[in-house]
């Protein structure tokens, strides 16, 4: 097979991973705008290297022109959570598009503990090796310069501490393929428990930590607000009072009092307003 062969083949693939990673980074964006927590903290994307395609091929002898029915995976999307609640919110919202933008052609649900999803029942279960995710396979239209074409993309939802557990599993079930030494098994296994321990107290405080990054992205907002104003006043030949505020700002700013900024906003607002009408 020639790499123009592969160029062709993969293109489809590469295009519907860049537009599915563009659709779920806009969500995270807009709840973000919105002043909400989203549920997604990080997407990521990745076309199969041609070297895993052919190792998946050899190892369930997949014909070249079975490729497209028979791996799923070609196109495979990552959404990070950081909560368990998360990973079913987005699933959710993933089914809802089901016969919009997408088809949802088989759900697999590696979490342990019930499925918590509101269009989606049953029980899910962690893989034999500790494995939690919750996977989709979806059908994906795409239209590029080759025509038009639906193609499989495998989504993966999971939490940080599930990635992190992947993620090292992965790299060692690489180096070790089927061989991996029991005593590593048996502490990978443990510290799957400890990732579902680790979910589950943090699902418990998740209202205290939502409350806590609101409060902080909401000062970094009211901050920057401030600063563009400052800027304002300095760009309508207000210099002294551009410099009071700049003073004031900075020792609000050492007490870390986030009403007091927002009162300094509000003042700022009104001021420019009355420069402006003047
Ligand atoms: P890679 O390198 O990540 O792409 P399949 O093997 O896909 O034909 P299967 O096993 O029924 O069919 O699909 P499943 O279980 O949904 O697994 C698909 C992907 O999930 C895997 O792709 C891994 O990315 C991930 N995964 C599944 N099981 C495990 C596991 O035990 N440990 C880790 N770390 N990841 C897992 P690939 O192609 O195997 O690998």
């Amino acid at each position: 097979m020639s790499t123009q062969y592969w160029h062709e083949f993969l293109t489809p693939y590469s295009q519907a991973v860049d537009e599915l990673v563009l659709k779920f980074n806009n969500l995270k964006n807009q709840a973000m705008t919105l002043g909400e927590n989203s549920p997604i903290e990080s997407v990521r994307g990745r076309v199969k290297t041609i070297s895993s395609i052919l190792e998946k091929i050899n190892k369930y002898g997949i014909e070249v022109d079975e490729m497209e029915e028979r791996i799923l995976d070609i196109a495979g999307i990552r959404i990070i959570c950081q909560f368990v609640e998360d990973i079913y919110e987005v699933a959710d919202m993933i089914h809802e598009r089901d016969g919009r933008d997408l088809t949802v052609v088989k759900v697999k649900n590696y979490l342990a503990g019930e499925d918590r999803s509101t269009l989606q029942t049953g029980q899910g279960h962690p893989k034999a090796s500790g494995y939690q995710s919750y996977h989709l396979i979806i059908k994906y239209p795409v239209f590029c310069a080759l025509g038009y074409k639906e193609v499989f993309v495998e989504i993966q939802i999971r939490t940080l501490a599930m990635n992190f557990w992947s993620i090292i599993e992965h790299s060692l079930s690489y180096k070790y393929k089927e061989k991996l030494p029991d005593d590593l098994k048996s502490r990978l296994m443990s510290a799957a428990d400890n990732v579902i321990t680790l979910d589950r107290e943090m699902s418990e405080i998740r209202g205290e930590i939502q409350s806590a990054q609101r409060l902080f992205k909401m000062k970094s907002s009211v901050v920057n607000t401030i600063l563009d104003y400052i800027d304002d006043l300095y760009k309508l030949n207000q210099v002294d009072k551009a410099v009071e505020y700049e003073q004031f700002f900075a020792e609000l700013s050492a007490q870390e009092d986030i009403v007091q900024l927002i009162f300094l906003k509000k003042e700022l607002e009104a001021e420019i307003s009355r420069i402006q009408n003047e």
